[in-house]
């Protein structure tokens, strides 16, 4: 984590190839000739069972979802203790449960977060839903101010999504599956197979979805469709929005969001999921790939633009997690955000399937393992 000796030498080793580093042929723009950066890896946090996500909470301290426990929990350097929360009322099945999380923009004031998770209804229906709560001053315990979006499909826990981002304007981003119906993705009265933007202080659409003045609200709610399942959702410092989504056998994709974008995903009839990830076929324009896995996939999971000038090479690439391809895979996009390479370091290879990445102020990297038992949170530095 900090330099140590080792380190140190290694950045002396970085300074004298200099001469060998400047002899490669020239570099245009912003793609100087840095060198990949070397990252260390250290446990944050053992002894989890499928943690979902994690965020920064202030002092050091780490807020964190498990999945099938549904259990909110806060990692203190080496504690970890309960947060009091109704865990009893998250449904869990397969692969929904407590999911994303993400802090208000005056969380260090307020106290206040949004989290998505599986729901049984008093009907005894499911959905997947995204709750605002506010901690108490002591950090022990939570309470939800209100329910900002209901009724994401639920079906089997299949493809139940459900990732948050809040972008830097204050909207809230949520990701959803397609809850494995073959027509949610292309239907405008579905939240399945979308990604939903909302202003999380109302609840309400956010004023520039495309659909805003639709009478239904879930079509209100809108901001991108044709997506199968969206596990991941990044921000790059230019202000683009950026998601990452499982395909079914083949071609998880990284799509470059936009209002009123239709990203393809259409398996029908029934849940036909032999359909093209990008079905052109379909009436008007359906936006292609940034970055497709081809066969076979990786399940391409969390995703988050990397910063801090200690990344060298991988600075400014999205950094997405994989849970099936037990990787990181940092890609790099021109400014006009197309593909140029990626890199798969070494480093982080050896931890099993990865859901989450979430970036540090300091440009540490907190990445959650995904194995079912003795789990981790694991922070990446470079140097
Ligand atoms: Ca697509
Ligand atoms: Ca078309």
């Amino acid at each position: 984590m900090r330099p140590t000796l080792t380190s140190l030498l290694t950045i002396s080793a970085l300074v004298l190839s200099t001469p060998a580093v400047s002899a490669q042929p020239a570099a245009r723009g912003d793609d100087l000739p840095r060198a990949l950066p070397t990252l260390t890896v250290t446990t944050e946090v053992s002894g989890l069972s499928n943690p979902w996500d994690v965020q920064p909470i202030g002092g050091g301290r780490l807020l964190i979802t498990e999945r099938d426990s549904a259990r909110l929990l806060i990692a203190d350097g080496g504690s970890l203790s309960t947060v009091d929360f109704p865990s009893d009322k998250v449904w869990v099945s397969g692969e929904t449960g407590l999911m994303s999380i993400a802090l208000d923009q005056e969380f260090e004031f307020n106290r206040r977060f949004f989290l998505c998770q599986g729901f049984t209804k008093k009907s005894g229906a499911h959905d997947v839903r995204v709750g605002s709560w506010r901690f108490d001053p002591a950090f022990t315990k939570v309470t939800r101010s209100a329910w900002l979006v209901k009724n994401m499909p639920a079906t089997s826990g299949r493809h139940g999504g459900c990732r948050l981002l809040l972008t830097d304007n204050g909207a809230l981003l949520v990701g959803t599956g397609d809850a494995a119906v073959g027509t949610n993705p292309q239907s405008r009265t579905s939240l399945g197979g979308k990604v939903l933007r909302l202003d999380p202080r109302t609840a309400k659409p956010w004023p520039t979805n495309p659909w805003i003045n639709a009478d239904a609200r879930r079509t209100r709610l809108i901001y991108t469709y044709g997506h199968r399942n969206v596990q991941g959702l990044a921000q790059r410092a230019n202000g683009s929005l950026w998601s990452a989504e499982h395909g079914p056998d083949r071609n998880d994709e990284v799509n470059r969001l936009k209002a009123g974008r239709n990203f393809g995903w259409n398996p029908i009839p029934g849940y036909n999921e032999s359909r093209p990830m990008t079905d052109q076929s379909l009436p008007g324009k359906q936006f292609r790939a940034r970055w497709r896995s081809g066969v076979p996939t990786i399940a391409t999971s969390g995703a988050t633009f990397i910063d801090g000038v200690a990344w060298g090479k991988l600075e400014g690439t999205l950094a997405v997690a994989a849970l099936a391809g037990q990787r990181v895979v940092f890609m790099k996009f021109t400014k006009r955000g197309k593909l140029k390479w990626t890199r798969t370091p070494a480093a982080l290879r050896s931890y099993g399937r990865l859901r989450s990445v979430t970036l540090l102020d300091n440009g540490d990297l907190l990445v959650t393992t995904s194995n079912g038992t003795n789990d981790s949170v694991l922070r990446v530095s470079a140097l």
